[in-house]
Formats: C-alpha cells, sequence, structure tokens
C-alpha cells in the first residue's frame, strides 16, 4: 500500500523528518522559504497531510484548491493562521501544538518583562555604543520587579505561568482579566486575583499579554487602553502582533505615556512598524517565546504525532476540532 503524501511546509529537525518518512512520503522544504500562498497550494495539491507553522494560512481559498487535504498540524499552540471553521465545514481535521511549550513560553515571557522593567537591552546598546563615561544615581534607573503588581490578559496555561513565576518567585500581586475566571483552586495556586479589563489596565505595573488572537482580540489594546494605564508601567506582548496597535503603542513609547514595553510579536510580522524602532524604551525580539531546543523538538514531535495517529486511524493527542474525528 501506498504511504500518504504530505507535505511539510517549513524547516524542521532533521530526526522529525526521518521520522514522518518512515510513515509518509514527505515533501519538505529544506532551504526554508517561506511560501507565497500561491506557491504553498502549488506544493499542497495532492497531499493528504500538512505539516504547518504559524506563518502557513489554511483558509477556504487553499481548501478548495486542496481536495485532497485530511489533515493539518501546527506546530504551535497558537493557530490563527488556520481559519478552523472552514477546516471544519471542509472536513479538514486541524491539531496544534500546546502543553509542551508552556513552561519555556512562560519563561521568556518573564524574561522579556524583566528586560524591559530593568532596561536590560537599552543599556546594553549604549555600553555597545562606548557612551559609558561614568556611573551616575539615576543612569538606566528601571522599575521594580519584587513586589510590583503584575497584571496578565489572558489567564490560560502559559498566562497562569507567568502568574506563578510572579507571585512565588518575585512576591508580585497578581491580577488577572480573562474571558472566564479561573476556578478558586486555580486562582489560589496562581495566587491571583481576578479584576475587570479596566481595573487591570489601571492597576498592573507590569503587565503581560497571553491572549489567542481572533477578530475579538484584534486591537484589543490601542490608544485608549494605553490611556488607562500608569505613566510608569510597562506592557509585555508573547501573544500574537495585532492584539496591539503597534502604532498606537510606538506614540506612547516615544510620548512616555507608558515606560516601556517588550515585543516578540508584531503586526505584519516579519515586518516591524518602524516607530518601533526608532524609539529607545522598546525590547524587541523575533517572536522567539518558545525557542529552546528541547521545546522546538517537542512542538515538531508533537505535530508529527498528530500526522501520524491520524493516518494510523488512531486518535491524534491534540485536535482543534474534534467533532470531525467523532462523525468519523
Ligand atoms: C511558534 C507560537 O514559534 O506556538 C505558538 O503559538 O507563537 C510559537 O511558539 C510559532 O507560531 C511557529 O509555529
Amino acid at each position: 500500500m501506498s504511504k500518504p503524501r504530505i507535505l511539510v511546509a517549513r524547516a524542521v529537525f532533521p530526526e522529525v523528518i526521518t521520522r514522518l518518512e518512515q510513515h509518509f512520503e514527505v515533501e519538505s522544504n529544506p532551504t526554508d522559504e517561506a511560501w507565497s500562498k500561491p506557491q504553498l497550494i502549488a506544493r499542497l495539491k495532492g497531499k493528504q497531510g500538512a505539516f504547518t507553522t504559524g506563518g502557513d494560512r489554511i483558509d477556504a481559498e487553499v481548501l478548495v484548491a486542496c481536495p485532497d487535504l485530511k489533515i493539518c498540524a501546527n506546530m504551535a499552540v497558537g493557530y490563527n493562521n488556520f481559519d478552523l471553521d472552514a477546516m471544519t465545514t471542509a472536513g479538514v481535521l486541524a491539531t496544534n501544538a500546546p502543553d509542551v511549550l508552556t513552561e519555556t513560553t512562560a519563561d521568556f515571557g518573564f524574561a522579556l518583562l524583566m528586560a524591559t522593567a530593568r532596561r536590560i537591552t537599552e543599556s546594553e546598546h549604549f555600553l555597545r555604543a562606548g557612551k559609558w563615561s561614568q556611573w551616575s544615581y539615576d543612569m538606566f534607573a528601571g522599575s521594580d520587579i519584587h513586589g510590583a503588581t503584575l497584571g496578565i490578559l489572558g489567564m490560560g496555561r502559559i498566562g497562569q505561568g507567568i502568574a506563578k513565576r510572579g507571585a512565588h518567585g518575585f512576591g508580585m500581586k497578581v491580577i488577572y482579566h480573562n474571558r472566564s475566571r479561573l476556578d478558586a483552586a486555580l486562582e489560589a495556586d496562581c495566587k491571583a486575583s481576578y479584576v475587570s479589563k479596566e481595573e487591570l489596565l489601571r492597576s498592573a505595573d507590569h503587565l503581560v499579554l497571553v491572549l489567542p488572537y481572533s477578530a475579538e482580540s484584534h486591537h484589543t489594546i490601542g490608544a485608549a487602553e494605553l490611556a488607562m494605564m500608569k505613566p510608569t508601567a510597562t506592557l509585555v506582548n508573547i501573544a500574537r502582533g495585532g492584539i496591539v496597535d503597534d502604532a498606537a503603542l510606538a506614540a506612547a513609547l516615544k510620548d512616555r505615556r507608558i515606560a516601556a514595553a517588550g515585543l516578540d510579536v508584531f503586526e505584519g510580522e516579519p515586518k516591524v512598524h518602524p516607530d518601533l524602532l526608532s524609539v529607545p524604551n522598546v525590547v524587541l525580539t523575533p517572536h522567539i517565546a518558545s525557542a529552546t531546543l528541547p521545546t522546538r523538538m517537542a512542538m515538531a514531535d508533537l505535530a508529527a504525532s498528530n500526522l501520524i495517529a491520524f493516518f494510523e486511524g488512531k486518535r491524534p493527542p491534540t485536535p482543534l476540532n474534534p467533532s470531525l474525528l467523532a462523525t468519523k
């Protein structure tokens, strides 16, 4: 019997490709070219499965052009690159890669918070530019993390990881807002109190965004929200570009309406709003919150496991539209 054909849309670990080749006829992308939609469609035609990353958009146009497709396995917990409704209508199973990146991503969220509050990259640029001539009492004086109020918008697994680091490691007061309130046991674990979005914006000394991107969460943080924040506050976005209005944020940073920001994700990335590149009080990283080798390997392995289980007629570990499995 011939093996199912799959496309691996971006370069991944050779070990994962070898594992996939034991089960599938694999077309991969070893040069890691980021394909345009027509290029993706041309390669996906005739394939029954796809291994995708967050930058590979699977929508109705792709689905109509690739009628053999049965499953797309995302090597990411976020899946805003999938039009899930269109996939479900087309009978295409979607899977993501949750859990395996939670702690690594929470570590990074905290690292970005600390770099932002303590002005680490800004001061390093100053030093590297040869501008450090003497000590002074307020040179790169930032804001405290210990004892400060940590605000978290989006209290899923990663948000909870950040809350625990803040509460238990740094003695922070943790407040959060989420679509639904956590149960009492989880709140106690995270030492976190539920507040309204407005109270979160007004009270947080450091606000971390960890909510999923959707049409509803587009520009959750814009000029009006930034205006509610303390002028001494910092903002960290490790969620998705588009949750923050980057132009409004750049203006707020420039005018010091908030103290600083740390951003790992951007609207229209890998392009970055030019105004963000020209303000000093922002730490910028290229979407690397989950980037440790063990975690990226675990994410890739989970995406591969989803594909393998599906074609073996077993239940894939992390389906996003499991109603399709129930009717199988
Ligand atoms: C990925 C991410 O690196 O998992 C996610 O949702 O944002 C990152 O961990 C990226 O999406 C590539 O797939």
